[in-house]
């Protein structure tokens, strides 16, 4: 049996939600710490209240449940981070270094910390953009996600400490749902095609982005948090790949089980942080290092969601 103990930081978000509980399965019940700066939980399970600008509550945190593994998932996303640059990137920075500092002073013995496609800028290239290649973000959470990287690369080489991140893509799920990010689209056209109305679209129709569906995200993130610590070649964040897909292509796909579903486009200043991004992505390092491979593709996402969200509506 494992001792590892287990807290998640940001808990009541998109993905937060969704992993709490696959960790619950992996490490026990009793294991894993739930925190989030939203004080109504609705999972099941040990929940703390954290404000994670706050370096004294995190530390008391990580002693008061033995914490080995932290997860930290509270972050401003790209479309909100736009709206107010500079307190996005105090936060988003801010909780970073918290994080770092503290799983060093408490010896965790591992931390993972998302990036995301965002880190690309329009000197990368914009079709199957390399593990390695130039980091020029135009957005502001493109910058404070460059800066995680940056400073994740940098605990590893000088204090050891074993941080792993992933770049994740847009990431859509029946789980939960996403809130201030540019690819939030991809969900919310799920919820307007089971109630047999229309969706009115903020991106352009041609707008091709990369996107994992939430059960592979999740299934990465483990596999990740569990390879070899020597079969990892990168320091900063994984490129992750699955899906690449436009609001149109999706509307398409939806259309084979709702044929009556309409899309409109009225693009608005997310199509500017859209633009800024590549289309799709290339893992092949993740799939040497780690054995990476997605399962699904956008049919089996579609009858997924809908099947999901159709018997819930
Ligand atoms: C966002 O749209 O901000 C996120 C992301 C791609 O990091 N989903």
């Amino acid at each position: 049996m494992s001792t590892e103990r287990i807290l998640v930081i940001g808990a009541n978000g998109q993905i937060g939600k969704v992993l709490f509980p696959a960790l619950q399965e992996l490490w026990g019940k009793d294991n894993v710490t739930a925190a989030d700066i939203r004080p109504v939980f609705d999972g099941e399970g040990i929940f703390e209240v954290l404000d994670a600008t706050e370096p004294k509550a995190i530390y008391a945190l990580l002693s008061r449940h033995k914490i080995t593994q932290v997860y930290h998932l509270a972050a401003i996303l790209s479309a909100k981070a736009e709206e107010n640059p500079l307190s996005s990137w105090e936060i988003n920075t801010r909780t970073l270094l918290n994080v770092l500092e503290t799983g060093r002073e408490c010896k965790v013995s591992k931390l993972f910390i998302p990036s995301s496609i965002a880190v690309f800028g329009p000197s990368a290239p914009r079709t199957k953009v390399p593990q390695n290649t130039f980091l020029d973000p135009s957005t502001a959470y493109g910058i404070s996600k460059v800066a995680t990287e940056t400073w994740i690369a940098y605990y590893r080489r000088k204090y050891n400490l074993d941080v792993r991140s992933i770049r994740y893509p847009g990431v859509l799920g029946y789980q939960s749902m996403p809130g201030g990010g540019t690819t939030d689209y991809a969900v919310d056209i799920f919820y307007k095609a089971v109630k047999g109305e229309q969706y009115t679209c903020f991106l352009e129709k041609d707008t091709r982005l990369p996107m994992i569906y939430m059960n592979d995200a999740i299934r990465a993130t483990l596999e990740l948090m569990q390879a070899s610590p020597e079969n990892l070649s990168v320091d900063m964040a994984y490129n992750v790949a699955s899906l690449s897909f436009t609001p149109e292509e999706l509307g398409t796909a939806i259309r084979k089980y709702i044929p009556a579903f309409q899309i409109t486009y009225v693009p608005d200043y997310r199509q500017t942080i859209a633009h800024s991004w590549p289309e799709s992505i290339d893992d092949s390092v993740a799939q040497k290092d780690w054995g990476w491979q997605p399962k699904f593709g956008l049919d089996e996402v579609v009858r997924d969601m809908l099947e999901h969200l159709s018997n819930h509506s």
